[in-house]
C-alpha cells in the first residue's frame, strides 16, 4: 500500500496517478481539504479524472510512503509518522533540510526532486499543469522504491547527483517563488517584465555562486528562465500560499541560501531583501488573523 503523506496539490496528483494505475492509496490530509476528499478527488487538466479515495487524518502503516507536506510541517508530519511502520519515506518537498528533520522520526528516508506540476484550484480538486520526472538517488533505496512503483504511471529516474538536484530546484525556487508572490504574477512574467527580470538575475546568481562553492556548476539565470518558461502559466507554490493567507516555505528556501552563504562568508543581498519582504507579507496575515490559515491546503 502507498500512502500520501500531506495529499495538497502535488500529494493529491500523485496518490490519483497511483490510484488510477491500479495502487491502494491512503491519501492523509487535514482540515477542509480532508473533509473534501472524504467526498471525491476531482483531477482536472493533463487528465480528467473523478475517484473515490481513502482520505485519513493519521498516517497508517504502508510499504512506501510518499511525504508531501509543507516544509514547515515536516517535524510534526514526521511525528506522526514515528507512531506507524511507514515503509520508505520519500519526500519530494521543496526547500533545503526536510529530509535531516524526517531522519530524527523514521529510519528509511529516501530524499527525491520532482518537476511534476499541480495546483488546486478548490478543496478536493488538483488541475494536473504540467508532467514532470520524479528524480531519486541510485542507491539501495531508491532502487527498492522504484520496483516499488514499476507499474505507476509516473515518471521516475534514478540519478547520482541527487544532491545537486536538490539545490538547484532550491536556486531556482529562490527566484521564482518569492518574486511572483510578491509581484502577484504567474512564472512566465518573471522573465518578461524587464524590471522583475533585473531583480530575478540577482537572485539567481547568489545562488549560482553559492553553488559554485559546493562544488556544482550550474547555470542558475539560464535555468530559472528554462523553467519560468516552461511552466509560464503556473502560479508558484509560494504565490498559492501567499493569496490563501498561508504561512510560505521561504525558510526552507531563501532562508537555507543566506544561512549557507553566511557559513561560508558569501554575500546575498538580493536574498536577505527578498526573504525580509515575504517575512514582512506573513507577519501581516499573522497580525491580521491572529494566526496562518494552516488548515487550508
Ligand atoms: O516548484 C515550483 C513551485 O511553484 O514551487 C516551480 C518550479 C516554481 C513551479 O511553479
Amino acid at each position: 500500500m502507498i500512502q500520501i503523506m500531506g495529499a495538497g496539490a502535488l500529494g493529491s496528483l500523485f496518490g490519483a496517478l497511483l490510484q488510477l494505475s491500479g495502487y491502494e492509496v491512503v491519501f492523509v490530509a487535514r482540515g477542509k481539504q480532508l473533509e473534501a476528499l472524504k467526498n471525491k478527488l476531482t483531477v482536472s487538466g493533463i487528465l480528467n479524472a473523478e475517484l473515490t479515495v481513502n482520505a485519513l487524518e493519521k498516517p497508517v502503516d504502508a510499504d512506501l510512503t510518499l511525504f508531501t507536506v509543507k516544509a514547515y510541517d515536516t517535524d510534526e508530519a514526521g511525528k506522526a509518522l514515528s507512531k506507524v511502520n511507514p515503509g520508505i519515506v520519500c519526500t519530494v518537498q521543496n526547500g533545503i533540510g526536510v529530509e535531516k528533520i524526517l531522519s530524527k522520526y523514521t529510519e528509511k528516508v529516501l530524499r527525491g526532486v520532482t518537476s511534476y506540476g499541480a495546483n488546486l484550484r478548490d478543496f478536493g480538486h488538483v488541475v494536473y499543469a504540467g508532467e514532470g520526472q520524479i528524480y531519486l538517488p541510485n542507491d539501495e533505496l531508491g532502487k527498492e522504491a522504484v520496483e516499488l512503483l514499476k507499474k505507476s504511471s509516473l515518471r521516475i529516474e534514478l540519478v547520482k547527483d541527487i544532491e545537486f538536484r536538490v539545490w538547484a530546484k532550491a536556486v531556482i525556487n529562490s527566484v521564482i517563488n518569492p518574486l511572483t508572490a510578491i509581484c502577484r504574477i504567474r512564472n512566465g512574467r518573471i522573465v518578461e517584465n524587464e524590471e522583475i527580470w533585473k531583480l530575478a538575475l540577482k537572485i539567481a546568481k547568489e545562488g549560482e555562486n553559492l553553488l559554485r562553492s559546493f562544488g556544482f556548476e550550474f547555470d542558475a539565470v539560464s535555468e530559472v528562465k528554462r523553467v519560468a518558461l516552461a511552466t509560464a502559466k503556473n502560479r508558484s507554490s509560494m504565490l498559492q500560499d501567499i493569496e490563501r493567507g498561508k504561512r510560505t516555505e521561504i525558510d526552507y528556501i531563501n532562508g537555507a541560501i543566506i544561512e549557507n552563504c553566511s557559513k561560508l562568508g558569501l554575500d546575498c543581498p538580493a536574498n536577505e531583501f527578498i526573504y525580509l519582504l515575504i517575512k514582512g507579507i506573513e507577519n501581516e496575515f499573522h497580525n491580521r488573523a491572529g494566526r496562518f490559515g494552516d488548515a487550508d491546503p
